[in-house]
């Protein structure tokens, strides 16, 4: 068994050799939750409710990670806050499509939604052996920023809004052999992985044509740029609600200097910093980011890290 000390440090190395990850620079600063006490999904939820408060910091998000005991508890839900997607008879989705079966599931376990676009699912959590229980997540725990721009006033019209803390809460967390099933951690955003992956892509909020609409612009020929200028719009929005919500983001132009700050520190420290170029490089303006043009390798195999594990009802 890891003493408290071994498993915070492993945390923060894990972090740190995850390939995937623009945010490492600062790694050394991730603060551990031991709770490996925690016996009971009602323990479990607790933690992740104090982990959320903990890492939410009013605005001022701190990096944290919670580790739970090694012996396959799961926490379904992919990250710890995340909006409903319920499916329509007509094969549509009200809400975050992406999230339609845990909806569906949070349902069957008794769960009625108000059938909103920004619905925050409760917590699905099984521990070994057992059935998956499920527990609502305090409104005070969630913090959440408007959506609006700073030169479109129609834009808060749009009705969008997002949760202030990314916790992804369904990766395994590999130490010298032993793996955490359940071992969420959070850091802050980039303001694109919501602009223009979670409000731009078709398969998600699917919000560009809404906006080049709103925007006047011509949607009927691609070379229009459209989709490109309804973007920047989205992005801008996103960074400008967040910063004035006093609520920490980083956009991706700073967010890639300061990974090759980190791979920088890494190589006079005498390592490497595996990368997966396709996840570094962001979204949008990719080539106006510094990692773009720089090279870079996965080094598969290394410990510890995160990994994807099977979503448990599949
Ligand atoms: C992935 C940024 C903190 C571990 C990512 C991604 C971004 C990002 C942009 C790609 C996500 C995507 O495309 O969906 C940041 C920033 C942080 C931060 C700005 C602020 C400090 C952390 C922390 C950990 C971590 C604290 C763990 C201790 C990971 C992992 C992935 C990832 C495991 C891969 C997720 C996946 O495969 O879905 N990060 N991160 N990050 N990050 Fe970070
Ligand atoms: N793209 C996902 C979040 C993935 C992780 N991103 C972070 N992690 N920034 C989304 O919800 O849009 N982090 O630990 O800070």
């Amino acid at each position: 068994m890891h003493t408290v000390e071994d498993l915070a440090e492993g945390c923060r190395v894990g972090w740190r050799n995850h390939a995937r990850c623009i945010g490492r620079l600062h790694w050394q600063s991730l603060r551990v939750m031991d709770r490996r006490d925690a016996r009971t999904a009602e323990d479990v939820a607790q933690a992740c409710v104090e982990h959320l408060r903990y890492g939410t910091n009013g605005g001022n998000i701190r990096n944290v990670m919670t580790v739970f005991p090694p012996t396959g508890v799961r926490i379904w839900n992919p990250q710890l806050i995340r909006y409903a997607g319920y499916r329509q008879p007509d094969g549509s989705v009200v809400g975050d499509p992406l999230n339609a079966d845990l909806t569906e599931i949070a349902q069957r376990l008794g769960w009625r939604g108000r059938g909103g676009r920004f619905d925050v699912l409760p917590l699905v959590i099984e521990m070994p052996g057992k059935a998956p229980e499920m527990f609502e997540l305090p409104s005070d725990a969630v913090l959440e920023v408007e959506i609006s721009h700073p030169d479109l006033p129609w834009f808060a019209e749009l009705g969008l809004r997002w949760h202030a803390v990314p916790a992804i809460s369904n990766m395994a967390f590999e130490l010298d052999g032993i793996t955490y099933t359940a071992a969420p951690f959070n850091g802050w955003y980039v303001g694109c992985e919501i602009g223009a992956r979670n409000f731009g892509d078709v398969g998600r909020y699917d919000m560009l044509p809404t906006v080049a609409e709103r925007m006047g612009l011509d949607t009927r020929t691609s070379a229009s740029l459209w989709k490109d200028r309804a973007l920047i719009e989205l992005n801008q929005a996103v960074l400008h609600s967040f910063r004035v919500a006093g609520v920490r983001v980083v956009d991706h132009h700073v967010a890639a200097r300061q990974f090759v700050t980190h791979e920088e520190r890494e190589q006079v420290a005498g390592r490497s910093t595996p990368a997966d170029w396709a996840w570094i490089v962001p979204p949008l303006s990719a080539s106006t980011t510094p990692t773009f043009h720089r090279g870079y390798s996965v080094e598969p195999g290394l410990s510890p890290d995160f990994h994807y594990q099977p979503d448990p009802w599949k």
